[in-house]
């Protein structure tokens, strides 16, 4: 592989933020290298998000990758939440505008972004080790890798740190000049893929006494199921059995009678977090989706914060190239945090109220009454559907 020794733009990370930016700025004509420590099959096998709001759907339109999106993606006009077994539908485009969401795995995000990648030409170093973002703090920044065994420096104006909550970028700032907010959950999401259709036509966030459950799909022969799990438990000690007998268990009557189980194509468990660093960027190097802020999954909000990062960022570069303008980095910072700020809220908020935190009774009741006002109440019903369908950018 030819590695170039200079590019506008150096990229590190190759998940859903990584390779959009590096097709919206190939699409922009500027130039950019991808550095990504895993290899592109490992990328490919991780399970994760499931669910886009529309700003996403539209990026992937405007980066030229949404033909099997269009084709295979399902829409949600509806998303359904439960407590005390009783289901109540919540409408999306009634209280939206016409605004809805769309079914489709990050996986194959990542894979329609990648195909466009190599289809490109454009450069993408996989399994980059000892990646380190260095001199951004001048006019002067470059990024030391190693790859094959031989050592690399490429040189450029700007980095961007795509590299999730453990990545490179994020840690090489000094901690004087970065200030982050954590909470960390004290239970886990035990998550089951399987070739069987989806139990429910939207997805289902269910508060149940034995602790939140989550129905949701990757077609309509593949679901994606989640229970709330300890924070410390291990995935090896659950068999396909005992997750579908504990999941069915939390579902309503009606999906429990319904429920097709089979074998699992995959099983992991993901801790909990809320995280935010901010700004979101220090001289040169920038930072862009899970490596600024995760979310708890619940709202299914990761993903798309990390695609509407990019679309603040992407345009904020391609100003900067245009008429080196420096503090349109600074507002790329200003922009993203406020949306991130309140995506960060509405996570936590229903979090809060489907799962289980060993709640006294009073505490109970507190979340059946939010829940009933929510579920009845039309302002109730539009806060849910304003944020489930995602905040405008
Ligand atoms: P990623 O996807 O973590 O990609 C970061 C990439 O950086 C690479 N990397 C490095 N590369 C080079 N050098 C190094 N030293 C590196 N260190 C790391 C990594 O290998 C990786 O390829 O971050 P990105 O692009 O910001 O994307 C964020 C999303 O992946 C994440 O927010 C979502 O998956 C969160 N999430 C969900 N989001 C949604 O919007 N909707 C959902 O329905 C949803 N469901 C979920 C989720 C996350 C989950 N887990 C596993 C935490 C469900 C689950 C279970
Ligand atoms: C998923 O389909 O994996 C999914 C859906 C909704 C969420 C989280 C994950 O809130």
């Amino acid at each position: 592989m030819n590695i170039p020794q200079r590019a506008q733009v150096v990229i590190i990370g190759a998940g859903p933020s990584g390779l959009l930016l590096g097709r919206l700025l190939d699409l922009a004509g500027i130039d950019n290298v991808i550095l990504e420590r895993r290899s592109p099959e490992y990328v490919l096998s991780r399970i994760r998000a499931g669910i886009l709001e529309q700003i996403t759907v539209d990026l992937l339109a405007k980066a030229q990758c949404d033909e099997r999106l269009k084709a295979q993606g399902i829409p949600h006009h509806s998303v359904q939440l439960v407590h005390e077994g009783k289901p109540a539908k919540i409408d999306l485009p009634q209280y939206t505008g016409g605004r809805i969401v769309t079914a489709y795995g990050q996986t194959e995000v990542t894979k329609d972004l990648m195909d466009a990648r190599f289809a490109g030409g454009g450069a993408a170093v996989y399994e980059a080790e000892d990646t380190r973002p260095q001199n951004f703090d001048t006019h002067d920044p470059y990024v030391e890798f190693r790859h094959g065994g031989a050592a690399h420096r490429i040189g450029c104006d700007i980095i961007v740190g795509c590299d999730g909550y453990h990545g490179p970028s994020r840690a090489a700032i000094p901690a004087s000049a970065i200030k982050t907010y954590m909470k960390t959950y004290p239970f886990g999401w035990l998550g089951l893929l399987s070739d069987t259709p989806p139990v429910a036509r939207e997805v289902v966030y269910i508060n149940h006494d034995r602790g939140f459950a989550l129905c949701s799909m990757r077609s309509h022969t593949r679901s994606r199921y989640y229970i709330q799990c300890d924070a410390d438990d291990d995935v090896r000690r659950w068999s396909d059995e005992d997750f579908w007998t504990e999941f069915k268990k939390r579902l309503p009557v009606v999906y429990a009678e319904t429920l097709v189980t089979g074998p699992s194509l995959e099983k992991s468990i993901a801790p909990l977090r809320s995280f935010v660093a901010e700004p979101m960027r220090f001289g040169r190097l920038l930072l862009a989706g899970d490596a600024a802020h995760v979310v708890p999954p619940t709202g299914a909000k990761g993903l798309n914060l990390a695609m509407s990062d990019i679309h603040y960022l992407h345009t904020a570069i391609i100003e900067y190239f245009a008429d080196g303008c420096d503090s349109i980095l600074t507002e790329y910072s200003r922009r993203a945090l406020a949306r991130v700020w309140k995506s960060e809220h509405f996570s936590w908020w229903l979090t809060n109220l489907t799962h289980r935190f060993n709640d006294d009774p009073f505490e109970q009741k507190m979340k059946q009454a939010e829940m009933e006002y929510l579920t009845t109440s039309e302002a109730g019903r539009r806060m849910v559907a304003e944020n489930y369908v995602g905040l405008a950018v």
